[in-house]
């Protein structure tokens, strides 16, 4: 047992972890002994044992069958778990699974890597703290994915051995270029910048449980319904989940020819700064007003032009998103049960801070390779001037792990190289100030979701202009 005030000795690992759990660590005096890093603690509850405080601050103390609180399922990933098992959480009941992931490698190509997750059992009660704590400011961490049951968090991570569901043969041509480009410069920074601007001080938060993320969800509906106003191919619905109030968002605009046939852009509403509650101030403007931004201005144009698209499009504001992907979870297994057939899934969260000089970062793991090469080749086409990276951002970083999880095909264009991205996010300070007041960052992934729209969603060059059509123009 470390006395007060004599220094734990954790791993490299662990020390990571405890600054993406931030666990009170004064990094600056934390030095290296053979591999072992020395860290005093800067609080008194941090002069204990290092595993007893890093408990402590996650609160996952419980064992779920001691607790008398309602416990949910989980998976994370290998980081975040070593935390845990440092705390002593659930370790009976923890599992295992391999699975195979794709990351960078040093020549600029993909290779594969085997990544551990792991399935668990944690009191309810730790959720808030987890969600907050468990982000990434220097490294990857993830996130974390609440499962309804043990058998679906079975099924969500058995899913990655699996080859996703492609219900359709679908073509990553790129064969829309009048269409494109036609669309293309009606994109605005100045209704972006506003529709940031709104959803980040209209309320105090964006919270899935308070009267402000229930507000947000509310009003979208409304400010949907009026950009869809006039067109009767398109539909703008709640989906409710029975678990919490606030509502995600759906927009869809039918296809001519195949309606069936469904493509997905989608952003989560909700924002956190942790404990949130009803007084919380959690602007959340990065995270992710700017996703929701940048895909309503992609909606606004396609409606307003009169663009009609052979498949289905799909907008999403997902509710949720901060505490375990919950509102994504639901959709996405809504739609397996379904047997609907997503052709691909775009997420958009955090496009407005540039963290350094390249534009675009597509996340290369748990989305899908394939669509990831066509979206490098759409900008490439269509946004010549722009610079796409790669980078891995750990498991459960977004939404579109929800899809993963279920045997969709999905991408994520993220703001910044991992580690470069906003710092602000999940405090007050996560402002369109520290976006220089402009929305020029979230306008270039506008750009990309449109030419992904349009593309997927035409299929094919651009159908023989009807009469509705040609009135919009
Ligand atoms: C996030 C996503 C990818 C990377 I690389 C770094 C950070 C943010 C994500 N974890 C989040 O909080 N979304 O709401
Ligand atoms: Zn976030």
């Amino acid at each position: 047992m470390g006395g007060v005030g004599e220094p734990a000795i954790v791993t490299e690992a662990v020390l990571t972890l405890m600054r993406c759990l931030k666990v009170p660590v004064q990094a600056h005096q934390a030095h290296k002994e053979n591999g072992m890093v020395r860290v005093p603690f800067s609080r008194p509850l941090a002069l204990r044992p290092a595993a007893r405080a890093a408990a402590l601050a996650v609160g996952l103390l419980a064992s779920a069958a001691a607790s008398a609180a309602p416990s949910v399922w989980v998976s994370v990933g290998s980081d975040a778990y070593r935390l845990l098992r440092m705390a002593g959480a659930g370790l009976e009941q923890v599992e295992m699974h391999r699975v195979p992931v794709q990351v960078p490698a040093e020549a600029g190509g993909l290779k594969t890597q085997q990544e551990t997750l792991y399935l668990m059992r944690v009191d309810e009660a730790a959720l808030p703290r987890l969600s907050s704590e468990v982000h990434e400011r220097l490294k990857r961490c993830g996130g974390y994915v609440v499962h309804a049951s043990r058998e679906d968090g079975r099924q969500a991570l058995a899913r990655f051995r699996q080859t996703p569901v492609q219900p359709e043969a679908v073509s990553y041509k790129v064969d829309d270029e009048a269409e494109v480009n036609a669309l293309l410069p009606q994109l605005q920074e100045s209704q972006i910048r506003s529709t940031i601007l709104n959803l980040s001080t209209a309320y105090k938060n964006r919270y899935y449980t308070t009267t402000g993320g229930v507000g947000a969800s509310d009003d979208l509906v409304q400010t949907w319904k009026a950009l869809a106003a006039g067109r009767d191919d398109v539909t703008v619905k709640r989906f409710d989940h029975p678990g919490w109030p606030q509502n995600s968002v759906v927009m869809t605009i039918r296809g001519t020819t195949k309606p069936k046939e469904i493509v997905v852009i989608g952003g989560h509403l909700d924002s956190t700064i942790g404990f949130t509650n009803e007084n919380s101030i959690a602007p959340g403007a990065d995270d992710d007003a700017s996703g929701v931004a940048s895909l309503q201005e992609v909606a606004r144009v396609l409606l307003h032009s009169g663009y009609q698209p052979r498949r289905t499009i799909q907008f999403m504001a997902y509710a949720a998103e901060e505490v375990g992907l919950r509102g994504s979870a639901e959709i996405a297994a809504d739609y397996q049960a379904r047997g609907k057939k997503v052709v691909g899934v775009l997420q958009l969260d955090m496009t407005n801070y540039q963290g350094s000089s390249s534009d675009i970062t597509l996340i290369t793991d748990y989305t899908h390779a394939a669509q990831n090469d066509f979206l490098q080749k759409l900008a490439r086409r269509y946004l010549p001037e722009l610079t796409v990276n790669l980078s891995a951002c750990g498991y459960a970083c977004s939404d579109h792990a929800s899809w993963t999880n279920r045997g969709f095909v999905a991408s994520f264009p993220f703001e910044a190289p991992m580690g470069l991205h906003n710092p602000f996010i999940h405090t007050a300070q996560d402002t369109l100030a520290q976006s220089g007041d402009t929305a020029s960052h979230a306008l270039k992934f506008s750009r990309l979701a449109l030419a992904y729209a349009v593309e997927l969603g035409s299929d094919g060059p651009e159908p023989a202009p009807t009469p509705a059509r040609l009135a919009r123009r």
